[in-house]
């Protein structure tokens, strides 16, 4: 898989294929941080070429899953992850509520639903859920699954059995982010170390809900820590379903409040990147979508990029609204939908 550089042109040619191992979402060989980075480092029209080869082995390019993000607990929460507006010791103007009743969030996914959504994602603001948190959020993944969407939720670390509760509630998915490298990582949070998190991972997969994993990039890392992250998430075995790749929403009153944003042209780079070490992934092209512009999001698609958040809110902060989607998906000649995996 290597993605050396010293003769490009022949070398892309023969490296068009994925390893052999990616169409299982099953790696036996390792991608090294090395051959991540060198991939970043190709020319752009090569780059997007490898990533729109892979894309279209695995998915039909034209089609981009809706899903929508509901917080069901927002705020107030005691971790200090330096982006996040809902962490309570920044700022930001974000109030603290309750867990959300399961006939408000069922209002929330039938509307999503009707607007065009396939997937319903429930965020809490929780460093790790209490046993009767598990208890409540699964009533709310039972009510969410019986409309026919397919359920998600973030919620923090699992201890263990709580993966399990939710898969028995009908849990799809569960996103638990590595945020970034983990030679970075000690940068951005301090309550909790990287391990936390693939631990969580750890009982995500044994309990048979499927994987939501991804980072953000333009918190200030160098080029070879998102090389880093991908290569973390990648080498996860299997590696995830679904890859969100958020761009930082730098928000007043958080230590990243002041961070510029990444070159538009270096996030796509991200996109194709994820795309092509995790073939057969949803790749969802995540935060940050209201600050992007048409076009660059155009170029994710291109990228390999077949996601999006979709409604007018992310979890706090804003997103384009569900028409200027619909709108730029029609513009694009493209189709909403879960996109199924080709078969050939
Ligand atoms: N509290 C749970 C946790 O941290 O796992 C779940 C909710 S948390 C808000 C989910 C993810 O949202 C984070 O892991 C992070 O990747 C992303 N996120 C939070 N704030 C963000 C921001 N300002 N910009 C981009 N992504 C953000
Ligand atoms: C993910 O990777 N991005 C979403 C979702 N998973 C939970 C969250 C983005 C949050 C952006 C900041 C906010 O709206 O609070
Ligand atoms: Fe809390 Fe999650 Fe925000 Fe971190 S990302 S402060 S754990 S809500």
């Amino acid at each position: 898989m290597s993605a050396t550089l010293e003769h490009p042109v022949t070398l892309h040619r023969a490296s068009l294929r994925p390893p052999a191992s990616a169409a299982t979402s099953a790696p036996d060989a390792a991608w090294t941080v090395a051959a991540i980075e060198a991939l970043f480092d190709l020319p752009f029209p090569e780059l997007m070429h490898r990533a729109q080869t892979v894309h279209r082995q695995q998915f039909d390019p034209t089609q981009v899953e809706f899903a929508t993000l509901l917080s069901v607990k927002t705020g107030g929460c005691p971790e200090d992850c330096s982006y996040c507006p809902q962490a309570a010791q920044y700022d930001t103007g974000v109030e603290a509520s309750k867990l959300m009743e399961p006939h408000e969030v069922l209002l929330a996914a039938q509307r999503a639903q009707a607007a065009g959504a396939t997937r319903f994602c429930m965020g809490a603001a929780w460093r790790a859920p209490k046993d009767r948190d598990i208890e409540k959020v699964a009533e709310l993944v039972r009510t969410v699954k019986a409309l026919g969407l397919e359920t998600c939720a973030t919620l923090g670390m699992l201890e263990d059995g709580h993966a399990q509760t939710l898969a028995n509630a009908g849990l799809d998915y569960y996103n638990h982010n590595l945020d970034t490298a983990p030679d970075f990582y000690a940068d951005i949070i301090s309550t909790r170390v990287y391990q936390d998190r693939l631990d969580t991972l750890q009982r995500v997969r044994g309990a048979g809900v499927k994987v939501c994993c991804g980072g953000i990039v333009g918190m200030g890392e160098s080029r070879l820590q998102r090389a880093g992250l991908i290569a973390q998430l990648a080498n996860l075995a299997p590696y995830p379903e679904s890859v969100p790749i958020n761009h930082l929403v730098a928000v007043a009153g958080t230590p990243l409040a002041d961070q510029p944003p990444l070159d538009p042209l270096e996030f796509v780079r991200t996109i194709a990147v994820a795309r092509i070490t995790m073939p057969t992934a949803r790749v969802r092209l995540s935060a940050g979508r209201q600050q992007m512009g048409d076009a660059v999001q155009a170029l994710c698609f291109l990228a390999g990029a077949n996601s999006i958040f979709y409604g007018d809110k992310l979890l706090t902060t804003g997103n384009p609204d569900t028409q200027a989607d619909v709108d730029l998906i029609t513009r694009l000649g493209m189709t909403r939908g879960a996109p199924q995996q080709v078969t050939s």
